[in-house]
């Protein structure tokens, strides 16, 4: 199975590798439990790709593939990732599990794809026991892309260039709201 990551298709699976493109690290891993969430999480790794941040996508499910999903969380910090964001529908456990597993900071998109709109992966998500933190992002597309923003906003306090990355990129989006309807 392959799906595209930053203008490339890749196997899942395999070790976090560095963009042929920009030669960048991929500091950003964008797990989801089926490549039926890639639409919904997709914002994610194009935001990211806007403000110069590689990003790593991987359809990982805690449930359908528990070694997959321990063997490459376990190793995302070695391998140079700096931030998870995790998105899944239904029972949605993959960010929570997720963030078990590493000590890197998780980011959780509830995806609406069950009978229940993605209100039962909001508070799968949202709710965990206190003591594993996931920062949970909004249902969705838009969850997604705020959970991309959200992830260059934590590489910013490091990282020059994504900070000023991060700051082109509200300006165009002030300068994009008309004044008027
Ligand atoms: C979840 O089940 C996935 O995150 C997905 O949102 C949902 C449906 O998966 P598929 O049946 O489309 O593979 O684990």
């Amino acid at each position: 199975m392959g799906i595209r990551s930053a203008g490339r298709t890749r196997k899942t699976g395999a070790a976090p590798r560095r963009s042929a493109r920009r030669g960048a690290q991929r500091r950003v891993a964008i797990l989801m439990g089926s490549a039926s969430d890639w639409d919904t999480m997709k914002p994610a790794a194009e935001v990211l790709e806007e403000l110069g941040v590689a990003s790593d996508v991987r359809v990982i499910s805690a449930h359908r593939t528990p070694a997959r999903h321990r063997a490459y969380v376990t190793k995302a910090e070695a391998n140079g990732i700096d931030v998870i964001i995790a998105g899944a529908g239904g029972a949605a456990h993959l960010a929570g599990v997720t963030a078990a597993l590493t000590l890197l900071p998780v980011l959780g998109v509830p995806i609406d794809s069950s009978p229940l709109q993605g209100l039962d992966a909001l508070l799968a998500t949202v709710q965990m026991p206190g003591g594993i933190p996931v920062g949970t992002l909004a249902i969705g597309r838009v969850g997604a892309k705020n959970a991309g923003l959200l992830a260059a906003a934590i590489l910013a306090r490091r990282d020059p260039a994504v900070r000023a990355a991060l700051a082109r990129f509200r300006e165009r989006q002030t300068a994009s709201i008309p004044v008027r309807p």
